[in-house]
């Protein structure tokens, strides 16, 4: 569904934002962050990017249970100048950029079903919360978040928007970055919310794992059902704000305007290509084409 498509519940201010009505939440949904929490901090020291690990204290408030957004906020506040604003759900892209231009980040104040505990197709407060804001917390990405923001607020016409929507995609909900020596960790919210794809991301031979390029990136098609078949490596934040908001998209926009979509599971020769190591992972040059 286009984000345009949406209609704002009646329950919703002009900039779709509801009270979170943290005192309804039942002992059960708490509970099941409490789960989800457990689970995924258990797995992720040695596989979660450093600065994400870092940033996980701000999410240990004072009661266990789904965080209460307004002490969050506050202490977000302090960290970066973020707060965390709650949705009904998914929200129109501009109103989406015009909150992230302003260092809001929204989060949905609902959180998944039990039956739901391992997918689901609507960001909840789980994947909102545990997934984005550890890295909001983080001074330079909590600047590329808000310059995406601004991004989007320039961008005029809906075939940018779409190639803007593919950066957001493969680096804030599915980036993987080059931790010195380390090899390989993920950053991207999509999957430390997610226990399946931490694994599947970092381990399986199936995905590619391709070196970070703004051009390349922003022609490659995603899917939104299923893991991903690519995943790009930046290799520092900082590096990934240097290479794309802080610079003059506009000739990059009119460059790609007539280039064609990239398929899924194609390898370009020119791509660098991460492959599977025992230790590490080694970047190649790609020989031949997928
Ligand atoms: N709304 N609640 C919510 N969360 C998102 O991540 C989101 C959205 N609306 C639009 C949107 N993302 C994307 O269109 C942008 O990345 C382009
Ligand atoms: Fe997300």
């Amino acid at each position: 569904m286009a984000s345009t498509d949406l209609i704002r519940p009646a329950s919703a201010a002009s900039d779709w934002t509801i009270p979170q009505g943290w005192k309804h939440y039942t002992a059960s949904e708490h509970a099941m962050w409490d789960q989800l929490f457990e689970r995924q901090v258990k797995l992720l020291p040695g596989r979660a990017a450093p600065e994400f690990l870092a940033g996980l204290d701000i999410l240990r408030l004072s009661r266990p249970g789904i965080p209460n957004f307004d002490e969050l906020s506050e202490r977000l506040m302090k960290a970066t100048g973020w707060q965390v604003v709650p949705v009904p759900g998914l929200i129109p892209d501009d109103v989406f950029f015009d909150h992230l231009a302003n260092r809001r980040f929204v989060a949905g104040n609902f959180i998944r079903k039990p039956e739901q505990i391992d997918y689901l197709q609507e960001p909840d407060v789980f994947h909102d919360v545990f997934g984005h804001v550890p890295l909001l917390a983080n001074p330079v990405f909590a600047d590329y978040m808000q310059a995406y923001g601004v991004g989007g607020q320039r961008a005029a016409n809906g075939g940018v928007i779409e190639k803007l929507a593919r950066l957001y995609w493969y680096t804030v909900e599915f980036g993987l970055i080059r931790s010195g020596d380390q090899g390989l960790k993920i950053y991207g919210a999509g999957i430390v919310s997610s226990f399946g794809e931490t694994i599947f991301s970092l381990d399986d031979p199936s995905p590619n794992r391709l070196g970070f390029d703004v051009r390349r990136l922003m022609r490659t098609k995603y899917r939104i059902d299923d893991y991903q078949q690519n995943y790009f490596v930046i290799d520092s934040f900082e590096d990934l704000l240097r290479q794309t908001l802080q610079t003059d998209f506009g000739p990059l926009y009119a460059e790609l305007e007539d280039a064609p979509d990239i398929e899924i599971e194609t390898i370009l020769p020119t791509d660098a290509v991460y492959t599977h190591g025992t230790q590490s992972y080694a970047r190649e040059k790609a020989t031949e084409q997928a």
